[in-house]
């Protein structure tokens, strides 16, 4: 503050704000803003990935880079305990360079310059982890982000020096600032608990996962005949690998579910009500088949759609076990994170291969196509069947319980629509003229695929060849080979079911119970 002579013999101080903060309260503010920065990179690194989290990236970092002689040094003088020396001494970094950005902020945003750069310096730490992915830039970048904002904001309400001498700790502005930074560090010290309290739960079922050892079945699935995977670039494998099959869930974090937690609960319209853990299925033998899964929401020509060999146990022999009372029409099975879907008993109990898997492609199911355990039923849309982190299985009646999306609109029975697909030439492709391949793929589960048949143009239907038929609950590939002729052309295609039905024309959109319609694409010859 200064005095401002406003006339000759009387000094008059100004009501102007009290100038810049005091020290002490300036590096409380570059404490808590830094604190936060990381208490809300901690939450999202929870939510996301753990290995996302920016201190423990920076620690994993630092050690990286740590001169060999140094790290054998610290693990010399610490022990076990270098981890703890470690994360020790970074806390005392940061705090020293938390109070800086403080210091700095004081009279111009020095201060949330530097917090930018150094947020930006574990960005770059957290990307550079061997599992990274982009996604990874979010926790830190949130956390940056809410960081400068409670740094801008404390600061412009802390208190002046002048204040700070010559009012007591009652002035109300100081006890406000006060309070805002112990609110503050508590979302701070909160954020980052949550998030590793979060992280924590996934970590182990990681852990747990690798440890999983998948059920020997007492039949395994036949291998692909020959001639399943046609040799033509572009066109869908027969069996999808894990990593590149189509994930549909409303789960904004995947369930954390570990197999020695997991129970699952028959019960309802039973005669006996039972709870299976995993050493319980264990006793009882594994199958292994091979299942094409549809998503009800894709779209004609679409890629909601994939093929594996699933190892679990018949549903129906669980069913038995527990006793299916007459008049009971559904089981309404329940995830771990309450979402739900209504199967038909007959289609559990049909002889179909309708299983309780626990394991994908030959590894347990990945956590985000429902580790530890899953339903996956032939013939039926995952909606109403393919419940993942599946908990819980209730038998009673379509008259009286509706499952998730039924609740939404969509049709309380689900069975899967004849679909074909082209998959090659890909859209608005040029290819040259001549001999060439078009092919895709074609899926009726339960009735299978007899015919595929395709049209250039205005001109004549012609018959694809069709790869081997592993069952009729996969997918079938198609190839047709084609003397292409210069210009622009339309190609369609359509499929035959094993019921000797052609994939009907009509288009539908997905909502209520699946799409219809004839795949076309557009592709240019010269
Ligand atoms: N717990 C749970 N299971 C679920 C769903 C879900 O939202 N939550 N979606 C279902 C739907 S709509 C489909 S198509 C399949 C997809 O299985 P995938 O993600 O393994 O391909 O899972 C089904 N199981
Ligand atoms: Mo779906």
């Amino acid at each position: 503050m200064q005095d401002i002579p406003d006339s000759p013999g009387i000094a008059r101080r100004t009501p102007e704000p009290a100038g810049e903060p005091n020290a002490a309260a300036a590096g409380l503010c570059g404490l808590v803003a830094a604190a936060l920065v990381l208490g809300i990179a901690e939450l999202f690194a929870g939510l996301i990935d753990p290995d996302a989290s920016p201190f423990v990236s920076t620690g994993a970092t630092v050690v990286d880079h740590t001169p060999k002689a140094l790290r054998e040094f610290a693990i010399d003088q610490f022990g076990t305990a270098d981890k703890a020396v470690l994360f020790v001494s970074m806390g005392a970094v940061m705090t020293v360079l938390a109070v800086v950005v403080g210091l700095l902020e004081r009279r111009r945003p020095y201060g949330s310059a530097l917090l930018i750069a150094l947020g930006l310096v574990v960005c770059v730490a957290v990307l550079g982890r061997p599992t990274a992915t982009p996604v990874f830039a979010i926790p830190i970048l949130l956390g940056i982000a809410a960081g400068v904002v409670t740094l801008r904001f404390l600061i412009a309400r802390a208190p002046g020096p002048k204040a700070a001498d010559e009012v007591g700790e009652t002035d109300p502005s100081r006890r406000r600032f006060l309070m805002l930074v112990a609110g503050a560090a508590a979302v701070a010290a909160g954020s980052a608990a949550a998030g590793r309290w979060v992280g924590a739960r996934m970590r182990a079922v990681t852990a747990d996962l690798e440890r999983f050892v998948l059920p020997r079945p007492v039949t395994g699935a036949a291998a692909p005949p020959p001639g399943t995977d046609p040799p033509v670039p572009g066109i869908t494998e027969f069996v999808t690998p894990n990593d590149a099959f189509y994930r549909i869930d409303t789960a904004l974090r995947i369930p954390a579910v570990t197999s020695e937690d997991w129970r699952l609960r028959i019960h309802g319209m039973v005669d006996r009500e039972i709870e299976l853990t995993m050493d319980d299925l264990r006793r009882r033998p594994a199958v292994e088949k091979m299942i094409t899964l549809t998503c009800v929401s894709n779209e004609v020509g679409g890629d909601l759609a994939g093929n594996a060999r699933w190892i679990g146990y018949p549903l129906a022999d669980l069913l038995a076990e527990a006793g299916v009372r007459p008049g009971a029409d559904m089981v309404l099975s329940t995830s771990a994170d309450g979402f739900t879907a209504g199967t038909p008993v007959a289609a559990l109990t049909d002889g179909r291969d309708a299983l309780l898997a626990v394991g994908m492609n030959g590894d347990p199911l990945p956590v985000e196509h429902g580790y530890p355990a899953r339903l996956v039923v032939p013939g039926l849309y995952g909606y109403v069947s393919a419940t993942k982190w599946v908990v819980d299985l209730e038998l009673t009646r379509f008259d009286r319980a509706q499952a998730y999306w039924t609740r939404r609109g969509w049709s309380a029975r689900g069975p899967i629509k004849t679909a074909s697909r082209i998959d090659v030439p890909a859209p608005f492709a040029k290819i040259p003229p001549g001999p060439t391949v078009v092919a895709g793929v074609a899926w009726a589960q339960r009735r299978g695929i007899t015919a595929v048949e395709v049209q250039v143009d205005d001109g004549p239907w012609q018959p694809a060849e069709l790869a081997p038929e592993y069952s009729s609950d996969t997918w079938r590939q198609w190839t047709w080979r084609w003397d292409a002729v210069p210009g622009d052309h339309t190609l369609r295609v359509r499929a035959t079911d094993g019921e000797g039905r052609v994939q009907t024309e009509q288009r539908a959109d997905p909502v209520p119970d699946g799409a219809t319609g004839w795949h076309t694409r557009t592709f240019r010859v010269e």
